[in-house]
């Protein structure tokens, strides 16, 4: 018996470290350690044996077992390490080599330019506000010196939504209510600086208006205000927009309820191989004026709707829309486009998300 279990052991250790591949590793443990096994049987066989003998060889057959577990546990972990080793060394990984193109979505120019505006107006000290797209009829009216019967009402082809006749809710017509509520929020005896940039509605569609469409408008209420602020901040807003310093403005006299006076805002351009160009002397050629903002001091009724006392407080205000600034700035000539999601399109005119900012600089470095 003695020297069947050590021939045995030897045998077994043998093959198990034999074994090169590891099905060989699991056909040996299930033709030792199995049911069937012949170790297995060899325990069995305790059972039989007078405890004399059982007590000599017990311990052996265990110690047998428990070495062949081993065996093949260590064999079958070098194994293992082996065939990774294999793998590792075939797999080299060219890390030259060029990346599949991952299809990815573009940024809107409406995003883009909205995210331009932030930047810009940042450095010249404006938060971003937002408000609710769906207005009531003070904060969109009312409170920006638009009475019930004022023209300007029915100028604005509201969208009127179903609610009740105390408190009539409208798709915001202008951001300006998003200033309205920037106003109370101040509580009337902080300065405001912000920019509400956003979805609009007009009950109007042609090639250069859509129902809805993108508008920001600044705003900022502070004490001893002037014209002068309002021009100056216009001004460096557009040459940092355009990113040109050629930037020429002229404010013409106009009327809009919530300011007073009130200006519009044209911008200069110039003619380059038949093409307009943003910027330059606009009485050189076939240059000349666009209209690109509407803008005044805030009517004292608006000042006071908003919280404060007009004979302390001043403020400027203008607004435009986005699409349009987009379409100066990047060259599309149909605003329905903005909005029908033709991937062409988007491909064309969208910008990469990981794109450093596209301004070649800030304000005023
Ligand atoms: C414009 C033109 C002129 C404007 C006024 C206000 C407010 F709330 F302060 F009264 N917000 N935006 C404004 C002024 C908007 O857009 C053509």
């Amino acid at each position: 018996m003695t020297t069947d279990l050590d021939q045995l052991r030897t045998d077994l250790l043998g093959s198990i470290e034999a074994a090169t591949a590891l099905d060989a590793i699991e056909a040996v443990r299930v033709s030792t350690l199995g049911k069937q096994g012949s170790v297995t049987g060899l325990l069995k066989t305790l059972g039989g044996m007078s405890p004399e003998e059982r007590q000599q060889t017990g311990p052996r057959i265990h110690a047998l077992r428990e070495a062949v577990s081993e065996a093949l546990g260590a064999r079958k972990a070098s194994l293992e390490a082996e065939a990774l080793n294999a793998k590792l060394a075939s797999e080299t990984l060219d890390m030259t080599l060029p990346v599949d193109g991952v299809p990815a979505g573009s940024v809107h120019p409406v995003s883009q330019v909205m995210d331009e505006l932030a930047e810009i107006f940042a450095d010249l000290g404006f938060a971003v506000a937002t408000g609710p797209e769906i207005e009531d009829d003070w904060h969109n009216f009312s409170a920006l010196n638009i009475p019930e019967t004022h023209p300007a009402r029915a100028m604005h082809d509201t969208f009127y939504l179903a609610g009740d006749h105390a408190t009539p809710m409208v798709l915001r017509t202008h951001t300006s209510p998003v200033q309205i509520r920037a106003m109370k929020a101040a509580g009337g005896n902080k300065p405001v600086r912000i920019i509400a940039p956003g979805r609009t509605y007009r009950s109007d569609s042609d090639a250069t208006h859509t129902p809805m469409f993108h508008q920001v408008e600044g705003l900022v209420i502070d004490k001893g205000i002037t014209l002068g602020h309002l021009k100056w901040t216009l001004e460096t807003f557009l040459k940092a927009f355009f990113e040109r310093d050629d930037i020429v403005l002229r404010l013409r006299p106009s009327y809009f309820p919530f300011t007073e006076p009130s200006a519009e805002v044209d911008i200069g351009f110039t003619v380059i191989n038949g093409k307009r160009v943003i910027g330059g002397d606009p009485t050189k050629g076939e240059g000349g004026w666009m209209e690109v903002l509407g803008s005044g001091m805030v009517h004292s009724k608006v000042i006071e709707a908003g919280g404060f006392d007009p004979n302390e407080w001043q403020g400027f205000a203008f607004g435009c829309g986005i699409d349009r600034l987009a379409m100066l700035k990047y060259g599309m000539d149909d605003l329905r486009a903005f909005f029908d999601g033709d991937l062409r399109w988007l491909k064309h005119y969208g910008f990469s998300a990981l794109d450093v900012p596209t301004l070649s600089g800030g304000v005023g470095a």
